[in-house]
């Protein structure tokens, strides 16, 4: 059994309380003070800091979506000033923009901390050697295992995603033991492994961290034979720090949230009432020690329930199930998370095609692939072939550019797309 920080993975659920009610208390006061948007928020339901005394109140609290963190792009929720913020992260808004996130050097402490406990909570040591294929960048993924991966001890390989032969070569050169990436990846690289006829008996590899999409328990199987090794789910978002907010143990059975960080609710997505343990909802979280841009009652529009059963595992902090689903239509394409909203966006700007399109999803080998039908007008079709390919190719570099997503584009003739009686289907997603 492998505890990175044994006092905070198993306290007490008393004592875990009292200190959720603390760290609650200091983050309204500190959000009311410094942050003049929750500030108003709270005025205008009549609520003061000395309102909040303890965890039993925070359904008093108003919740934070991700049109807020957009509608105060970039830095308007932030709750230092910016000469105090040492790192700047984002990830996809609906629209245009994206939504940014911002750490001061004690956020970036705990956020190691946390992966940390992660990655030891998945069976890493300071002994292992972790390969680090998510992507590094503005995306949380690869940065926030990097640091945690180091403050854990262990040796550190920060290839990021992408050319997968030399992945496969180096994790077998290096005796990768833990590999870090999305399960899509993990199964692509998988397949690679096979096609370069490099025997199994030549890695040493053990485990694998994987998260940042949805995957099901058919597909961890498929890793875990293909890779021989045992994969563990991760799950975060960067809206409330990264990757770190909650990990499997080895019994594999729902994803202990760090709890002396974030409190976690699940509400009925509809009217957003707060639901009993072990109901299904939409998953909520309140940041209790961050820092930069501290958050309350964040709805992530991701469908789990939780249970506070304690684990075979030793450790005392809740459990969510593995993520059920979303309320929204967000979709994750190779760790890319993509609103159909922003390729509409994208596609309207340029205009010259019809208001008409369909995301066609599909895995090639294991890859995910996405395709874009897009109408063009009857004349327009008609028209030269050079200039269709030149709109296809502008179309696909300004998905590339916002989305930073290959995407290929087909244009079709007018009325090809399926009109829709009721509400207009824009996603086929023939992965399932
Ligand atoms: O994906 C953070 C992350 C990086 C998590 C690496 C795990 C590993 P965002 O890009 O902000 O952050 O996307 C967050 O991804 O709301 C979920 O819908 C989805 N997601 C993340 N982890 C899982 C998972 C990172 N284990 C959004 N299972 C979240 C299912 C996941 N969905």
């Amino acid at each position: 059994m492998m505890y990175w920080n044994r006092p905070s993975e198993c306290m007490g659920r008393e004592t875990l309380r009292e200190l959720q009610s603390q760290r609650l208390v200091k983050t309204v006061e500190r959000v009311y003070y410094n942050v003049p948007y929750y500030r108003s928020l709270m005025q205008e339901r009549g609520i003061v800091p000395e309102d909040i005394k303890g965890i039993e109140d925070l359904s008093k609290l108003p919740f934070t979506t991700k049109d807020d963190l957009r509608n105060n792009y970039p830095y308007g929720l932030f709750a230092v000033p910016l000469s105090e913020i040492v790192r700047i992260h984002a990830s996809s808004g609906t629209t245009g923009k994206p939504t940014v996130v911002g750490y001061t050097r004690g956020d970036i402490t705990t956020w190691s901390e946390l992966m940390a406990r992660t990655l030891a909570c998945g069976g890493a040591t300071k002994d292992s050697v972790i390969q680090i294929a998510y992507g590094y960048g503005l995306f949380t993924g690869g940065l926030g295992v990097h640091y945690g991966a180091e403050r854990l001890g262990a040796s550190v390989i920060p290839i990021s995603g992408g050319n997968t032969k030399r992945q496969v070569m180096l994790m077998r050169d290096f005796g990768t033991t833990v590999l870090a990436c999305t399960p899509s990846y993990a199964l692509h690289i998988a397949e690679v492994l096979e096609e370069m006829i490099i025997p199994r008996e030549e890695l040493k590899l053990k485990y694998g961290i994987f998260g940042a999409e949805p995957w099901t328990e058919e597909l961890r199987q498929e890793i875990e034979e293909k890779l021989r090794i045992t994969a563990i789910d991760i799950y975060g978002l960067s809206e409330i720090i990264g990757p770190g907010v909650a990990s499997e143990c080895h019994y594999k059975d729902g994803l202990h949230i760090w709890e002396d960080h974030f409190i976690p609710e699940i509400v009925d997505p509809e009217t957003g009432e707060v639901l009993p343990e072990g109901s299904e909802g939409e998953l909520v979280f309140t940041t209790i020690t961050k820092e930069g841009i501290p958050v309350i009652r964040y709805r992530t529009r991701d469908i789990s329930k939780l249970t506070y059963e304690p684990c075979p595992c030793g450790r005392t902090h809740a459990r969510m199930h593995k993520v059920l689903g979303r309320t929204d239509d967000m979709i994750i394409i190779r760790g890319v998370n993509v609103f159909p909203s922003q390729i509409e966006s994208i596609l309207v700007n340029i205009g010259e095609t019809e208001p008409h399109y369909l995301l066609v999803i599909d895995r090639v080998g294991n890859m995910d692939s996405l395709e874009i039908w897009v109408e063009v007008s009857e004349n327009l079709f008609s028209d030269e072939v050079r200039k269709l390919e030149n709109l296809k190719q502008r179309i696909a570099n300004e998905i590339q550019c916002t989305l930073g997503l290959s995407a290929k584009v087909k244009l079709v003739e007018p009325k090809t797309i399926e009109r829709s009686q009721g509400k207009a289907i824009r996603v086929l997603d023939r992965r399932k």
